[in-house]
């Protein structure tokens, strides 16, 4: 019996689970369970958090059986398996989307309800798990659980960071980060496997025996242990799982070293570990640069390929079919590594030699760019990356050679070009480019919209395209239309269905029925309620959270993503300034009625991003104690955005801001959120904008400014935004405003610099963009009064973003670059 884990039982006579009723009394009676034996409460004295716990054991007891079923099925089917892996999972909370997929609203409602506890208030209890910064990591949990939906097994690999992304506060305006504590209560959605462990090492010497063959001997070592979250797929078809790494000391305490007296020291191993698995990096451009940021890269990529590679080898026994069952997708060049880590594991490992490791290498990795910003552009000081990674310092060495050997056969390629496609940088210091060993390493480079895959073509990987060109391709990304119109547009979700048929959440393509509804009026009024009972909603929690009332009848005009430059957040601000000053001189003007919201995370080192965050506020206070505008502008930046926060702002905008600097923006998935829960974009052709404007069409969206071949241009051709300022006196107006402290009378240069940047480089061209954006304002103000005519054009963006799903996406993932559907 102690060994039951290693023997043959399918001929012994185990007793089987208990199958789980979905009956509401049910139900009931095992949330109570829950709370008496796992919680070790009383009814009567359960805090609403152990009710929330109680209920989700219920909840995910209910996704086991289903979990286990797909796990077996694609074992007995000797299925290929997906594995992502992805520094970053930005999974919100889990409870609505595991409730609904499994399709147990009502009866959790009841059940709950007949305890007396309300399902919608103990829901909003649960932590909202931030382990990602952005689009990247929210792209990534999108996937999952569409992976899930379109039944491909599929594997998350991550880290289960202890700390999140921050916790944003404003003081006084700006930004303050504080940590997220989202384990603080425990988490009821993992199974901790602490027989799945792996050994990770870092830096030591490489021993080499008489046959050449190399062994790592690390000086460092410590565990990965997994701890496993079940993602349930739409009707419960299939649940995957989301696979997060922590780090372990192998040895917790040094007992030698506690009893010479060190008692610091004997825990240094553990502080080492936990040091890996403690913290999200919160920059989403710039690239960390520090040790512990390449420490954690290659800890979670050398785990869950160990793991890929144990699962393969106890159904298949043989490494070189590896591709035929296994396709590893690496989420942006984080896990660029573990082309390095692969081929180690199966040349001195699996004792495979170079040539077929890196056919297999190749045939089984596949690359996701996710921008092209040269600074985002990971790369590694030589010598960092030889002290910690020391074989994968040589295998990158010996890859580059074969690569280099490849291009100069070919002869089409000048010294320059070579050097350009080499995994070491050579200019100056030394470094090992992650973006070139991701690409050589795979079989498959995606970028994430139409544009930016052709920019990807001309730009960062021109080369390295003519010397492999098959490889590049595009998928253009989506979103999971349960969590973001089913569930946090319920009143949406359940009036669309009186016109689309309940296939909506399979096929978001039948949203185009839509379209017959789009010009009748009472379809419009029911349409338009819902909208605002939305409105009504968030008006709330911006009362509840910084104490501002707005009306909810004005437009809801909406930006809300990372704050960057090229987001141009700055731009929205100093427009806002521009029409507060039209509105003040002209006050007899029919004004469309606006509220003005911002949300968004700076990274903490970013000094510009967080002074357009102080500047958003100053000009919010300024404007909405200015009795002059009281009834047509008010301004506020809402705190600590995050997915929930999202699941609220979406689906009560008017007008959705997408304003990059065109060529800037690699897709964008904010964008699509938005259009399908019917508000109007008002965007630059930009990433995956260009891709909604054919199938919104291009009378229901307001498109302006630069194209990204006339941004490149006038980049080329020297841009002086000096002139461009001088010749628009409402730019001019508002910018002198700004720096001359209008708005931050207490400290008059707080914005000079910021404003002295746009007038001397305004390298994202805001300047060039402005009056074009302005004008494009003034049409939205225009179509705002024609109620009706928006109201036509906010259907049609809802009916018309079918494409945009990310079951569309994942489909063709699967098709054209994994080999798993048909
Ligand atoms: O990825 C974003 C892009 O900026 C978006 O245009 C795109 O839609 C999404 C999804 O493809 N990129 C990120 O979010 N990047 C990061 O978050 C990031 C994180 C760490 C380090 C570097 C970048």
């Amino acid at each position: 019996a102690l060994l039951r884990g290693q023997m043959d039982t399918t001929d012994m006579n185990l007793p089987s689970p208990t199958p789980k009723s979905s009956d509401p009394a049910r139900l009931a009676a095992d949330i109570v369970d829950r709370l008496t034996y796992r919680i070790g409460k009383d009814a009567t004295v359960a805090t609403p958090d152990d009710w929330l716990t109680a209920a989700v054991l219920v909840v995910r007891d209910r996704v086991v059986e289903r979990w286990m079923e797909s796990t077996r099925e694609t074992y007995r089917r000797e299925g290929k398996r997906v594995y992502y892996l992805s520094m970053e999972f930005l999974i919100g909370r889990l409870m609505r989307d595991a409730v609904t997929n499994l399709e147990l609203v009502g009866e959790m409602q009841e059940a709950l309800g007949e305890l007396g506890v309300e399902l919608d208030l103990i829901r909003e209890l649960e932590p909202d798990a931030a382990l990602g910064n952005g689009g990247l990591g929210r792209l990534a949990a999108c996937f999952m659980e569409s992976m899930a939906s379109v039944d491909i097994p599929a594997y998350g690999y991550g880290i289960r960071y202890q700390n999140g992304m921050f916790r944003q506060e404003l003081s006084d305006g700006w930004q303050v980060e504080l940590p997220e504590t989202w384990l603080e209560h425990g988490n009821p959605w993992e199974f901790e496997r602490r027989e799945s462990r792996y050994e990770i090492g870092f830096g030591g010497h490489i021993e080499r025996d008489d046959a050449d063959n190399c062994t790592w001997k690390p000086a460092e070592r410590f565990w990965a242990e997994a701890f496993d979250t079940p993602i349930v797929g739409w009707k419960a078809k299939r649940v995957n799982t989301l696979r997060l790494w922590r780090a372990e000391p192998i040895d917790p305490l040094e007992l030698e070293a506690f009893n010479r007296g060190d008692h610091m020291g004997a825990l240094q191993d553990s502080m080492k570990a936990e040091a890996l698995s403690r913290v999200l990096y919160p920059a989403d451009a710039t690239p960390a640069g520090q040790a512990l940021r390449l420490r954690q890269e290659f800890f979670f990529s050398s785990a869950s390929l160990q793991d890929i590679l144990r699962r393969h080898m106890a159904q298949f026994g043989r490494i070189t079919s590896l591709p035929e069952k296994a396709a590893i997708q690496l989420n942006d060049t984080h896990p660029a590594v573990s082309v390095a880590e692969l081929m180690r594991l199966l040349i001195d490992v699996h004792n495979l030699d170079f040539d077929t490791a890196w056919d297999i290498t190749k045939r089984t990795i596949a690359y996701t760019n996710h921008t092209l910003l040269p600074e985002a552009l990971e790369s590694w000081p030589v010598p960092l990356f030889e002290q910690l990674l020391p074989r994968h310092m040589q295998l990158i060495y010996k890859i580059n050679a074969r690569v280099l050997r490849e291009a100069r056969a070919t002869g089409t390629f000048d010294d320059a070009q070579v050097a350009g496609m080499s995994l070491i940088d050579e200019h100056g210091e030394r470094r090992v480019r992650m973006g070139n060993l991701a690409f050589v390493g795979a079989h498959s480079i995606n970028g994430v919209s139409g544009l930016h895959t052709e920019l990807m073509k001309e730009t960062v990987f021109k080369d390295l395209h003519k010397l492999y060109p098959l490889r590049i391709n595009n998928k253009t990304n989506g979103i999971t239309p349960r969590r973001w119109l089913m569930q946090c547009n319920p009143g949406l979700y359940n009036l669309s269905r009186e016109v689309t048929g309940d296939s909506i959440m399979s096929d978001l393509d039948a949203m185009k029925a839509l379209d017959t509804v789009a010009e009748d009026a009472a379809f419009q009024e029911r349409f338009a309620a819902i909208k605002r009972a939305n409105k009504d909603r968030l008006a709330g929690v911006i009362e509840k959270r910084i104490g501002l009332k707005v009306d909810p009848s004005a437009m809801f005009d909406i930006q809300i993503k990372r704050i960057h430059e090229y987001k141009r957040q700055l731009m929205n601000i100093v427009e806002t300034v521009a029409l507060y000053d039209q509105i003040r001189s002209h006050p007899e003007r029919a004004w469309a009625p606006r509220v003005k919201l911002f949300a968004g995370k700076a990274a903490s080192s970013y000094h510009n991003a967080k002074l357009i965050i102080k500047l958003a506020n100053d000009v919010a206070r300024v404007v909405n104690a200015d009795p002059a505008t009281r009834d047509v502008l008010k301004v506020a930046f809402l705190p600590n955005y995050n997915v929930s926060l999202a699941e609220v702002m979406v689906p009560a905008a008017d007008l959705s801001e997408q304003i990059s600097t065109a060529g800037m923006e690699a897709s964008g998935t904010g964008n699509m959120k938005f259009a399908l829960n019917g508000a109007l974009t008002i965007g630059t052709l930009d990433g995956a904008n260009v891709e909604m404007r054919e199938h919104i069409g291009a009378e229901n969206i307001i498109i302006f400014g630069l194209t990204a071949a006339e941004v490149a241009e006038k980049r080329a051709n020297g841009y002086s935004p000096e002139e461009v300022i001088a010749a628009s006196p409402e730019l001019s107006q508002a910018l002198k405003a700004i720096e001359s402290g209008v708005f931050s009378p207490e400290d008059r240069n707080r914005y000079a610099d910021l404003v002295a940047g746009l007038r001397m480089s305004d390298w994202f061209m805001v300047a060039a963009d402005f009056d074009s954006y302005a004008a494009a304002q003034r049409d939205v103000d225009g179509i705002w009064a024609e109620q009706p005519r928006w109201q036509a054009m906010a259907i049609r963006n809802a009916a018309r973003m079918g494409y945009f799903s990310s079951d569309r996406t994942i489909r063709q993932y699967g098709r054209e670059i994994w080999n798993v559907i048909n």
